[in-house]
């Protein structure tokens, strides 16, 4: 199977999770009872996101609009959770953004919108299930009044999108979800594309949205990705700190996300491949073939345990 697999919540997160006061704790242990991973708000001025932990370490995202009340779910694999968090929060939902056709990703839309007929399901591949719109790069529309605008990044599908979210008129940050492209400190698998592609995708085109974006990615995988930094590049403080503070967050059952693209450039090796240090440790000259290189090696390194 291509995407899924192993999370490393534990016990400890779960009766860390148990003491940590979220805001919105109470109800997703109420809603799952096996559900390990305790839910998040991330609140903007003008829109909320609110993390929804699915399947073992991947990520839903509820998108609201607070002018509008207008909702739309990013990512939906579990449709259940969905709908509660939408009935929790008496929001209207009218749209579903997928990133890429991948089970753990679009595997829920077909049944969501049996469940909530009528939504509009977004997706740049013809294999995401139920979709109404496909989309391609920079078109644009509208989830109440924030402005979502597609950005394709072929490389871990050829049809995947990321989407870029601003609220027009407003100094807050904007948020880019970003699927299994970009990462907390890693990128995904070129199942379905080039070095180059992912290049453009993560330093052109990622990488040239303002630095203070907020980073919504499709799984938890920091700590594991931030020990492959550590390991391309042994004397970074930014690396070290980021690592210390992903630990702390995982010790109490909180999730690592957002960062920020200014963020990423600081610790994810695959966003600092013309660094030299980065370069160098791929015994390489070149951006291009250090990416390639970067994602050779991760695809077969083994996370150290400690
Ligand atoms: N290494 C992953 C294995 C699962 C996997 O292959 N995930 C896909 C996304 S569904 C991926 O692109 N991973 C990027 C990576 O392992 O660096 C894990 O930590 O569980
Ligand atoms: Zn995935
Ligand atoms: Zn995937």
């Amino acid at each position: 199977m291509v995407c899924g697999g192993g999370g490393r919540l534990g016990v400890a997160a779960i009766l860390a999770g148990l003491r940590s006061g979220f805001l919105h704790l109470q109800t997703s242990f109420v809603h799952t009872q096996f559900d390990r991973r305790p839910s998040k708000v991330v609140l903007h001025t003008s829109m909320k996101v609110e993390l929804l932990p699915a399947l073992t370490d991947n990520y839903m995202y509820l998108l609201v609009d607070e002018e509008t009340r207008e909702a739309a779910i990013i990512d939906p694999v579990q449709p259940q959770k969905v709908l509660d968090a939408v009935r929790k929060h008496g929001v209207k939902l009218t749209t579903v953004l997928t990133t890429h056709h991948h089970w753990d990703h679009a595997g829920g839309n077909e049944k969501l919108v049996k469940m909530a007929p009528g939504l509009q399901v977004y997706g740049g591949d013809s294999r995401v299930g139920a979709l109404t719109q496909k989309v391609s790069h920079l078109m644009s529309f509208q989830v109440g009044s924030l402005n979502v605008k597609c950005l394709a990044t072929p490389c871990h599908t050829s049809g995947h999108i990321c989407y870029f979210v601003t609220k027009p008129n407003s100094s807050e940050p904007p948020a880019v979800f970003t699927g299994d492209t970009l990462f907390v400190a890693g990128c995904g698998k070129f199942f379905e594309g080039t070095p180059e592609e992912m290049y453009r995708a993560l330093i052109e085109i990622l990488g040239r949205l303002p630095p203070e974006t907020k980073v919504y990615c499709g799984h938890e995988y920091t700590i594991n990705n931030l020990k492959f930094a550590r390991h391309v590049e042994p004397n970074s403080s930014a690396i070290q700190q980021k690592l210390a503070w992903s630990k702390a967050k995982y010790d109490s059952g909180e999730p690592t996300i957002p960062s920020t693209i200014g963020e990423e450039f600081t610790y994810n090796p695959f966003m600092r491949v013309r660094e030299a240090t980065v370069q160098q440790h791929a015994r390489e000259t070149d951006p291009i073939r250090t990416m390639g290189a970067l994602r050779k090696e991760k695809d077969h390194f083994r996370v150290p345990k400690e």
